[in-house]
């Protein structure tokens, strides 16, 4: 048998289900989740086997009407993902169907032209009743050629292994890309700050979670097998420091417990996690900020 390869990049609105559906594929965390829109500011790659196929897949960020530099950047992200991948899988949710959002994304798809494969992926169908994904599968498919339409709940699994055998079929011959071991491409000082942004946005409410990012700072492994690590949490004003520590320190200590759990989980040692929150009020400008959160500074200029 021979061997393939490739990427397949997920997109689709913010809160579609690409980054629930990128850890179902590879059967681990490699992305983080909440219930809140853009939570993936960077492409996150997971590697998954299907037969002798080996699929990175290619988990984006939402894309979305930009306003700051960091949307911006996010989405220039996201649009790379589907230009670079050998198949684009468009996620749209089954309960919401077609959203102005939806509609602009057929708009940028049909940019690439012709010969690109890809597929729809209709995610949340355990939100909605059958008679509902047909008539939107057809508006769909008369909006954009898809190669095939799936209907999947990225969440509790149908439908996604009849996606993923299908994706390993349209991946072209060649060697596998990732040693067969490996599921994800981050670097594990990246993944850890995103442990601890994924709980902070879990716990903090309305927009605070969009003006935080975390950055690890220190990374120290220890003669007794566990490690320590430091992050910063940069916040954009002295308030939202008080609302991040919270009363009597609560907030912070609470999401640093589940992160520094899940970081321990995730490599099998222990984990010694030190947070620290600092005001910087302009760090959605400053260049070096993007390039550890993954992104491309220049891609946020207007
Ligand atoms: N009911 C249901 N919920 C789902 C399904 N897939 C994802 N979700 C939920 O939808 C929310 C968003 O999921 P994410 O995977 O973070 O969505 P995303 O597309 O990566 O979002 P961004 O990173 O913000 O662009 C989470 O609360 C998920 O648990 C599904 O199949 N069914
Ligand atoms: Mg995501």
């Amino acid at each position: 048998m021979t061997s393939r390869a490739g990427f397949v990049a997920l997109i689709g609105e913010p809160n579609a289900g690409k980054s629930t559906l990128t850890n179902r594929m590879v059967g681990a965390k490699v992305s983080i989740v909440t219930h809140k829109v853009q939570t993936t500011r960077a492409r996150i790659r997971g590697v998954a086997l299907e037969g002798e196929s080996q699929i990175v897949f290619v988990d984006t960020p939402g894309l979305f009407r930009p306003r700051r530099r960091l949307d911006r950047a996010m989405v220039a992200a996201a649009w790379g993902g589907a230009a670079d991948a050998d198949v684009i899988v468009l996620m749209v949710e089954a309960h919401r169907g077609i959203t102005e959002g939806v509609e602009r994304i057929l708009e940028g798809l049909e940019d690439f032209g012709t010969g690109r494969t890809v597929a729809l992926a209709i995610n949340k169908i355990d939100k909605v009743q059958s008679e509902k994904l047909l008539g939107l599968t057809k508006d769909l498919n008369e909006r954009y050629n898809f190669a095939e339409t799936f209907m999947i709940s990225a969440e509790k699994g149908h439908g996604a292994e009849h996606l993923k055998q299908w994706l390993a079929e349209k991946l072209p011959e060649g060697p596998w890309l990732y040693p067969e071991d490996q599921i994800a491409d981050l670097p594990l000082r990246m993944i850890a700050a995103e442990m601890t942004r994924e709980k902070l946005t879990l716990r903090l409410h309305q927009e605070l979670p969009y003006q935080l990012t975390v950055e690890t700072e220190n990374w120290e492994e220890r003669k007794d097998g566990s490690c320590k690590v430091d992050q910063l949490i940069y916040v954009m004003r002295d308030g939202h420091k008080g609302i991040v520590l919270g009363n009597k320190g609560e907030t912070i200590k609470a999401v640093s417990k589940a992160a520094r759990e899940e970081l321990e989980e995730f490599m099998g040692r222990k984990v010694h996690l030190f947070l620290q929150v600092k005001v910087r009020p302009n760090w959605l400008e400053e260049k070096e900020r993007y390039s550890e959160m993954g992104l491309d500074f220049r891609d946020g200029n207007k």
